[in-house]
């Protein structure tokens, strides 16, 4: 892996200024949260590749399912000569894609983007090898802020999976798909994954796992942190909890101090103290219903012409036109 090929638009400093700011800012509320996009350290994006392999974390497989057995139409349909993927990973769904779009003959470039350098970095190197004369170019980057920088010939298929859409506070959800429908030109595409609306029991149990995975990943962002900021977080105190809020229709994860306790982090020049129960909400993860994400497309300026899902109904995939 030679440094040309991921291009960087995060430094270290980038990442640490950026943390600091989002930790400010969040530890200081009154509703204390943080950013989930700080769980994605190479540890984070580790775990997060065993959630996905989780009996009970449903989405990865459901929408594989979607992906495997519409990749072909994708391709018919788009004919992208580029495919540029948000929040990529490990990028192991995108094959079914990379496949469909080389076997029906028009895919030149591939412009996966990540936040995680080491993630993008391993997916970049398994791309290429698995597909000579595919023109990979990594963008290390956050999707929020570098969506205009993106490389690739047109017609353009912006790929954003994995239902991290669901991250998003509504608000920023309605800015996000609107800045991605800016930088394509009308009758580009847009590939949507989505985690649909079900019973909180399965909900609840693919974000509270039984093997602790969830809880480690969850808990890797205070380690984060601690390792950016010297902060003395004592991870293993804080608890998991994954709470389905039926109103707002998203689980929400949350690590809480069991005790009071009061916690220094130099790095962002401050002292933090949790009460008995108080807690940090780390992520939201929306689920969505047909309508909803038909009208947040169209709102956004897109027009939806295909919706599909998998056999159970529990994960939609909409590809829409700019
Ligand atoms: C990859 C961001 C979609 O929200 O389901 C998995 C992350 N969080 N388990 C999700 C996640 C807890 C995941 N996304």
């Amino acid at each position: 892996m030679t440094e040309s090929e991921l291009d960087i638009h995060r430094s270290a400093t980038d990442i640490a200024e950026a943390l600091r700011a989002d930790v400010r800012e969040g530890l200081s509320a009154e509703q204390k949260w943080l950013p989930s996009k700080w769980f994605y350290d190479a540890t984070g994006s580790r775990l997060f590749e065993d959630i996905t392999a989780l009996p009970e974390y449903y989405p990865t497989r459901s929408e594989r399912e979607v992906l495997a057995r519409e990749a072909g139409a994708i391709a018919r349909i788009t004919g992208a000569h580029t495919l540029v993927e948000l929040g990529s990973g490990s990028s192991e769904k995108t094959r079914l894609l990379l496949d469909g779009l080389r076997d029906h003959g028009s895919l030149r470039t591939f412009v996966p983007l990540d936040v995680s350098e080491s993630a993008l970095a391993e997916a970049v190197e398994a791309i290429q090898a698995g597909y000579p004369g595919l023109d990979v170019r990594g963008v290390v980057g956050d999707f929020t802020e570098h969506l205009g920088l993106l490389p690739g010939e047109p017609p353009r298929l912006v790929a954003f999976l994995g239902g991290t859409i669901g991250n998003f506070l509504p608000a920023d959800r309605g800015k996000f798909l609107r800045s991605v429908r800016d930088v394509l030109a009308g009758g580009e595409w847009f590939l949507l994954g989505t985690d649909l609306v079900k019973d909180a029991e399965t909900l609840v149990r693919a974000y509270d796992d039984a093997a602790g995975v969830t809880a480690e990943f969850n808990r890797n962002v205070l380690r984060v942190v601690n390792e950016v900021l010297g902060a003395d977080f004592d991870p293993d105190s804080f608890e998991h909890v994954a709470h389905w809020d039926a109103g707002n229709e998203w689980i929400e994860m949350r690590l809480r101090a069991p005790e009071a306790v009061r916690v220094s982090i130099p790095g962002a020049g401050m002292e933090v103290s949790f009460e008995a129960g108080e807690y940090i909400r780390t992520e939201i993860s929306a689920k969505f219903r047909r309508e909803g994400v038909t009208t947040e497309l169209a709102v956004a300026g897109f027009e939806v012409a295909h919706w599909w899902t998998d056999a159970q109904g529990r994960f939609g995939v909409s590809l829409a036109r700019a």
